[in-house]
């Protein structure tokens, strides 16, 4: 081949279909001098500019490839055209070739071999439909997410964050918190109810889950051992643990089962303490952030006990009711609303950013 190189660096080509082999590739060339775009298609067709060829929109053509292949042309628009030679990898090689000395930039998301590593390589061959290594690390989140609120913002990262980093975005610590809060979609977070013994807390988690997790009944001491449920709460799937009271005990089984309750609160996400009218949380010492719970409020209406005046939410197990407030409570402890609707980037995967 002596082509030489010409400046075409206005259209560029962009390959719609995996780099393995295939029946057909498609590739899409977008330029916004039509005239350009024209040119260049003939000299690939072997043609001179104003013979019959796919310059009509909506015209499709049958063509030779610049002697590397033939297949389709498609002319979408007076800007952009779908080449579609055969798929295999050697005749696509070529016809890039063909491109780049023909001054054609391509826009390729595909990952340089000298960055390929593991992870991405597996997103890649296990989703071999994405366009980019970014939307096949996406894909791959999306079939490990806990919960399906995951879906819609994680399809919205390849091309966020290709521009991100096309800009020079730089990761701050704003974005690094959002992150971690959003990654609770993907792995759901440790909750840990604490509160006295008898004050209900078995009982809000089965009226939280909607079936019998724990065992709850009318004598303190009921829970001896930590109990938990994955639960979804607003659309934040997490994994809810029950703890037994917080009493002085005698008996080794609660003791033990009491201080794998005090380590289950240090990994947590969140701490819910419980209260119920005339029944007071006792103080928890832990950095993890909590949400003060009353329950039993059937019993407290007006909500005049000490313990309803500081909670910032109230339920009734019983009554099944506050438990949508309580769920939308715990859902923006750990992700906050305005999370969702953050045009940022969610680096959800560390190589994400590994291109530069
Ligand atoms: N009126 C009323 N009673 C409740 C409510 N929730 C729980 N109870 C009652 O409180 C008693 C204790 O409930 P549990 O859920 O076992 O309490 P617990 O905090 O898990 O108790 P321990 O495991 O012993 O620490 C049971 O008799 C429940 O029926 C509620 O919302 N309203
Ligand atoms: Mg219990």
């Amino acid at each position: 081949m002596n082509q030489q190189t010409k400046n075409n660096s206005q259209i560029e080509v962009i390959w719609e279909t995996p780099r393995s082999a295939g029946a057909v590739a498609i590739g899409r060339l977008n330029s916004l001098d039509a005239t350009a775009l024209d040119a260049l298609l003939c000299e690939l067709m072997g043609r001179t500019l104003g013979e019959k060829s796919a310059q009509r929109v909506g015209q499709i053509v049958h063509a030779n490839f610049a002697d590397i292949d033939n297949g389709l042309i498609v002319r979408l628009s007076e800007t952009s055209a779908l080449i579609m030679p055969h798929g295999g990898p050697r005749i696509v090689a070529r016809i890039d070739v063909w491109m780049r000395n023909h001054g054609v930039s391509e826009v390729n998301d595909a990952v340089p071999a000298n960055v390929l590593n593991d992870a991405i390589r597996r997103s890649q061959l296990a989703y071999p439909e994405a366009r980019c290594f970014r939307e096949a690390l996406a894909l791959s989140a999306i079939s490990n997410a806990a919960s399906a609120r995951a879906i819609p913002i994680l399809l919205a990262q390849p091309k966020r964050i290709a521009a991100a980093v096309a800009r020079g975005w730089v990761v701050d610590a704003s974005s690094i918190s959002r992150a971690q809060r959003l990654s609770r979609l993907l792995h759901p977070p440790r909750i840990v109810a604490v509160g006295a013994a008898n004050v209900g807390k078995s009982s809000l988690l089965n009226a939280v889950a909607g079936r019998t997790v724990a065992i709850a009944m009318d004598f303190a001491g009921t829970t001896r051992d930590a109990v938990a449920a994955r639960v979804e709460l607003d659309g934040l799937v997490a994994d809810w643990f029950d703890t037994p009271g917080i009493r002085m005990t005698d008996d080794p089984v609660e003791a033990a089962a009491q201080s794998i309750a005090a380590k289950l609160r240090t990994g947590a996400s969140l701490i819910l303490e419980i209260s119920a009218p005339g029944q007071p949380c006792p103080r928890i010492d832990s950095d993890v952030p909590s949400i003060k719970v009353c329950t039993r409020i059937d019993l407290d209406p007006k909500r005049e006990s000490a313990q309803a005046r500081e909670a910032s939410v109230h339920v009734s197990a019983t009554h099944r009711t506050g438990l949508v407030e309580l769920a939308c409570a715990i859902r923006r402890a750990m992700i906050f609303d305005e999370d969702f609707v953050s045009d940022e980037p969610w680096i959800f995967h560390p190589d994400l950013i590994a291109r530069t």
